[in-house]
């Protein structure tokens, strides 16, 4: 049998015509990971292409294609499937989007996977090896991943990536931010793969570096406790994410410290605490975010943080006062992105039931495009402001300011990362155009607001005074800005 593996890419992700650089890119685990599941008994072929670092060569003689989407990829996805249906191929689709809508994803695809595919996928390509091909796959992981097979890093290319060593010891996560994919596509799933699996895949790795790709590893203490204490002796040098729930316990950040601990990606999302609050992510505490922030560098860690725009509570000063923010506590690498309503979340609902998405066209769902109506300004302010932001703290000034605060061991890798996103931020513009309404689309969330607005039988909430403006004014009948 032969296999052949897709991950397309975004605009802004793209391999040459996008604007994410080789030193930020560090290669995803979905397609090795996939490619490691193929049963023995198969004998099978497999290759897999990354958009992220290559184009994508459709010429290629295989049984079956998996493709791989995340929502923002979603429609390339969907058009490279209708393609190589056309000629004849087996199309299955699987991933993050296909999890949140896999009705929409089964009219592009011959199967779609549900979910987490360490059952299903083998089991799938079984079912083709006999001519059984079912149109819908999904078997449920439960909480431990042990005997998960290490991903076959073999068939990436290398030398396009700033590490290959990417690694999962968990997966999933215990809290449910309104507006995070996670616990739409992944409810209740927080697994963890048996600490002396994860120790032996790192020791397979060259080099000393790791990057652990898990969104929450640090939620079952005890857990992240041990997997530190385990790697003390491999002396990696490793990067990951985090909540700020690791600064709240001196034993396990010092484990981390330990354990070889540079870098970590932290979701502030917000400096307004009412908004943590309001999004379910209230177990972030934003004054105390400085604190944080002090306590990794005194360990010898610097911090990505991630901040987003346009939630309810956010005015037109919030991207000033969070770039300001960022100076002062000395944020190794900001990241900006705008909330996201993506499909199936709270956030999506929510604003679906107040008709404040402007279109569903999935390509702008990437985080960096403004989509919905937000509530204290337009939304070709929120575009400016995020952009703005952006630039602003990728200015040389304010890299020079930030970078003032961070360990001197390991200030060479953060210079390095700020060079690559004072890229990203200066060329993000290019990207973005302007904001994109659908009429149509609009048209129907009108008639959906106004069905559940006449459903719950309320008063006028400002979610439908907020449709009325937008519908009613004439900038976005015209397709103008304001
Ligand atoms: C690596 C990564 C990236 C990489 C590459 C992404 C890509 N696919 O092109 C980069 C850095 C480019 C990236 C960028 C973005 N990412 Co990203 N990224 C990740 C990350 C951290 C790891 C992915 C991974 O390797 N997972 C491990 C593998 C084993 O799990 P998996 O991918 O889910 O695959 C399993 C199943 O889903 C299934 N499966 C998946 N695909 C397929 C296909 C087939 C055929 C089958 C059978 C099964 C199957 O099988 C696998 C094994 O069980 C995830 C978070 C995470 N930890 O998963 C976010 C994540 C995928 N990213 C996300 C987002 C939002 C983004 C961005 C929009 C924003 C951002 N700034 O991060 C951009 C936009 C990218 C674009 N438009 O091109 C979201 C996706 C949400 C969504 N609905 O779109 C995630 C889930 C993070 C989150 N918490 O929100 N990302
Ligand atoms: S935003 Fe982070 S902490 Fe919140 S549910 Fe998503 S992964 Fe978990």
């Amino acid at each position: 049998m032969k296999i052949q593996l897709l991950s397309p890419a975004g605009e802004i992700h793209r391999n040459q015509s996008g604007i994410f650089k080789t030193a930020l890119r560090y290669a995803p685990l979905t397609l090795t990971t996939l490619a490691a599941l193929v049963p023995e008994e198969l004998h099978a072929e497999v290759a897999i292409q990354d958009e992220g670092v290559q184009s994508l060569d459709l010429d290629f003689d295989a049984d079956v294609v998996g493709i791989t989407a995340i929502t923002g990829t979603a429609l390339r996805a969907y058009g490279i499937a209708d393609q190589l249906r056309a000629r004849g191929h087996i199309v299955v689709i699987g991933g993050p989007h296909a999890t949140l809508l896999p009705d929409e994803a089964a009219q592009h695809d011959d199967a779609v996977v549900v979910g987490y595919a360490e059952k299903s996928w083998p089991q799938l390509l079984r079912d083709v090896a006999q001519g059984q091909l079912k149109p819908r796959y999904f078997t449920p992981t439960g909480r431990s991943l042990a005997g998960v097979p290490i991903a076959r890093r073999d068939l990436l290319k290398k030398e396009r990536y700033a590490t290959i060593n990417s690694i999962e010891a968990t997966r999933g996560c215990p809290h449910k931010c309104d507006f995070c994919v996670v616990p739409s596509a992944w409810a209740n799933i927080y697994a963890h793969r048996p600490v002396e699996e994860v120790v032996a895949e790192l020791e397979t790795f060259e080099g000393r570096e790791a990057l652990f790709i898990d969104l929450s590893p640090v939620e079952d203490v005890n857990y992240a406790k041990s997997l530190y204490r385990a790697m003390i002796p491999l002396r990696k040098r490793w990067v990951g994410l985090s909540t700020t729930r690791i600064a709240e316990d001196r034993e396990l950040l010092s484990l981390a410290a330990q354990s070889g601990c540079k870098g970590l990606l932290i979701g502030f999302e917000s400096i307004s605490q009412d908004t943590l609050n309001e999004t379910h992510k209230g177990f972030h505490a934003a004054p105390e975010y400085a604190e944080v922030v002090k306590k990794l560098h005194d360990h010898g860690i610097g911090i990505q943080g991630c901040f987003v725009f346009g939630f309810d509570n956010d005015d037109e000063h919030v991207f000033e006062r969070t770039a300001e923010f960022v100076d002062r506590t000395k944020i190794d690498l900001p990241r900006y992105a705008v909330v996201t309503p993506f499909p199936n979340t709270g956030f999506y609902k929510r604003l679906e039931r107040e008709g404040r998405l402007l279109h569903q066209h999935w390509p702008l769902y990437d985080v960096e495009h403004v989509v919905f109506q937000p509530r204290q300004m337009s939304p070709e302010r929120l575009q400016e402001g995020l952009e703005w932001t952006w630039r602003q703290s990728y200015s040389w000034r304010s890299i020079f300011r930030r970078l003032a605060g961070a360990p001197w061991s390991i200030l060479p890798l953060w210079v390095s990362l700020n060079f690559g996103y004072r890229y990203y931020a200066l060329h993000l513009h290019e990207k973005t155009g302007t904001i994109l309404r659908d009429p149509e689309f609009m048209k129907q969330a009108q008639a959906r607001a106004e069905r559940s607005f006449a459903l719950t039988g309320g008063g006028r909430t400002c979610g439908t005074a907020g449709r009325a403006e937008l519908v009613s004014g004439a900038a976005w009948q015209s397709g103008e800005s304001d």
